[in-house]
This record gives C-alpha cells, structure tokens and sequence, in this order.
C-alpha cells in the first residue's frame, strides 16, 4: 500500500481542529497538511493557507504533497450562512467542486465530505428520521449540503471517485467552539457553566435536537473512512445518530454537578431553524454498513465537557 497523505480544509474549525490531530496519530505527523483560509496559532505539523475556492491553489497543494485524502471541511454553517444566502452558497459549492475536480484529476483515492442534518427540513417524519427521507432544507446551507450530497454520488458513480459522507448531527467538544451554528449553544453551554455565568440560550428550553460528542463524531468519521469500499451502499450520505436532547435538559444535566448554574431563554432567529431540523436520527444503515455505535450519552458527554474545560481553564 502506497503511503496516505491526508490534507484538510477548514482544519483551524470545531471539528477540523481534533480531527487533524487524529489523522496525524493514524498516519503520522508529516503525513497530514492542515489547511485553512486563517492562520493558525501554535500549530504542530504541516499547516498551509487555503482559500479553497481558489481551484489553482488547491491543485499545486495536492500536486506537491502527493495528497491520497482529501477531508473537506470548509463551510459556512447554518446560522452563519442565513447572513449572506449567496455568498454561503458560492463558497460551499465552489469549494466542493474545487476539490471534487482536483480529486478526479489527480488520483486521489478518497475524498471525505460532511453532511448535516440541515438537509431535512420541515414536513417530515422528525422523530427517527430514516436515511431516505425526503431533503427539503430550510437553509442555504442545508440547500448546498443536500446537494453536495448529490454532487458526491454523481462524482462516486461517473468517475469511481471514492467520496463518504456523513450527516452529522449537532457536535459537541471541549477541544475547539462551534463557529456559527444553530447547535453551538449546547458547547458554549459548558463555557458558561465552568465560568459560573449564566448562560442565555438562543433556542427555546424544550427545542430537542441530535447531537453527538466530539469523541464519536471523529470515531464515526475515520470508521466510514477506513471501512471495506464494496460496503459502503449509500454514496449520498450517511444518517449518524448520537444522543438527542433540549437545552433544559443539558442545563440539568450540568446541574447535577453545578447545582447553581443558571440558564435563561432569549430565542433568536435559530429557533426557526432547529425547528425545521429532526429531533432523532434513524442511523440503522450506518450501523449494518461499518459497524456504526455511538458511545456517549448525555450523562457521559455532561462529565467529559466539565471535566475536561475544568482542566483547560485552570
Ligand atoms: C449547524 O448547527 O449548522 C451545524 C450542523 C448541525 O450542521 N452544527
């Protein structure tokens, strides 16, 4: 086998940020570049700007260092992305082609893409939503998402280009903060809580949505990555479930350990957008194909949040 050479867009973001780190474990330091449009401060390994809309810059990256792997990370989120329709549209979609095409070009074996739960959309079934809903999202970037996902197929079955991807729910992790996502109140929760400030939510208490902890986000990720080709049936995207629950039930949960951590409710326009979204996910698919179980429920990422920002801001 070849030597893997991973290189990453938007690796300076919440996910891009752990999941270098763990690339760097499984294939070595100097086998992963770690891309993004910022700087990164007191970076370990190879890092490089990327504008990845920039087509002639990705290209000499992969040309350079030989790139097997391509983890596209960059993207505009939700909430974000409903402050300039046009321009999240452009540089979701001009970003995944850029990087589709340098794949199919220069023989790169395997392109991760992430999807989200931001492809359903209202009017359908939001309990155990199953794999094959209809998408009809609410939000640009639930609209680039759906049809990236599409783009991937089309990629998969006219070019054999070997593209995974998974819709992740809502992630949440100590190591890194969200960046402009309807789901990063329930990280920026345990900020607040470790800092004893009381935290005003921007959804409603009772708004169930799925999430996942960091740690199966990156698990679920390398599994479909590294899982037997002729396995994978879906080449849209794969349905992933973690744990579901409502802002008043995490702000219980860290009462458990802080009982004087207080939450209040200021709804902002996230709220029609996590009402537009799922409240559970049906993963079934994911768990016949590569084996997929999440291992944190909401007890187990309540502790591992405190425990680990305790340590951090001490
Ligand atoms: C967001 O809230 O936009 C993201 C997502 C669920 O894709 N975290």
């Amino acid at each position: 086998m070849n030597q893997e050479v991973v290189l990453i867009t938007g690796a300076g973001g919440q996910l891009g940020t752990v999941l270098t780190k763990e690339l760097q474990q499984i294939y070595g330091i100097d086998n992963v570049v770690a891309t993004d449009i910022r700087p990164q401060d007191n970076f370990n390994g190879t890092f490089e700007i990327l504008d990845a809309t920039d087509l002639k810059a990705l290209e000499d990256l992969v040309k350079e260092y030989n790139i097997t792997q391509i983890y596209h990370l960059a993207a505009i989120l939700s909430a974000k992305g409903e402050q300039a329709p046009m321009p999240t549209w452009d540089i979701n979609m001009k970003t995944f082609f850029n990087v589709l095409e340098v794949a199919r070009l220069f023989n790169v074996d395997k392109v991760f893409y992430p999807s989200s739960i931001a492809v359903f959309g209202n009017n359908i079934e939001r309990v155990k939503t199953p794999q094959s809903s209809y998408l009809v999202p609410e939000t640009v970037y639930g609209i680039s998402k759906a049809a990236g996902e599409q783009w991937a197929n089309y990629y998969f079955k006219k070019y054999n280009l070997d593209v995974r991807s998974l819709r992740y729910p809502g992630i949440v992790g100590y190591q890194s903060l969200g960046g402009g996502g309807t789901t990063d109140y329930a990280v920026d929760i345990f900020h607040s809580a470790i800092n004893q400030e009381t935290f005003q939510c921007f959804l409603e208490p009772n708004t169930i949505l799925p999430m996942m902890f960091m740690d199966d986000a990156i698990r679920a990720t390398i599994a479909l990555m590294q899982a037997p080709k002729e396995n994978l049936k879906t080449r849209t995207s794969y349905n992933i479930a973690g744990i579901s629950f409502s802002p008043e039930e995490l702000a219980s949960a860290i009462q458990k350990t802080y009982p004087n951590f207080k939450i209040t409710y200021k709804p902002d326009f996230r709220q029609s957008i996590a009402n537009s979204w799922p409240m559970s996910i049906d993963d079934s698919e994911a768990r016949r194909d590569w084996n997929w179980q999440p291992q944190y429920n909401l007890e187990l990422l309540t502790q591992s949040m405190l425990t680990n920002l305790k340590l951090k801001y001490s």
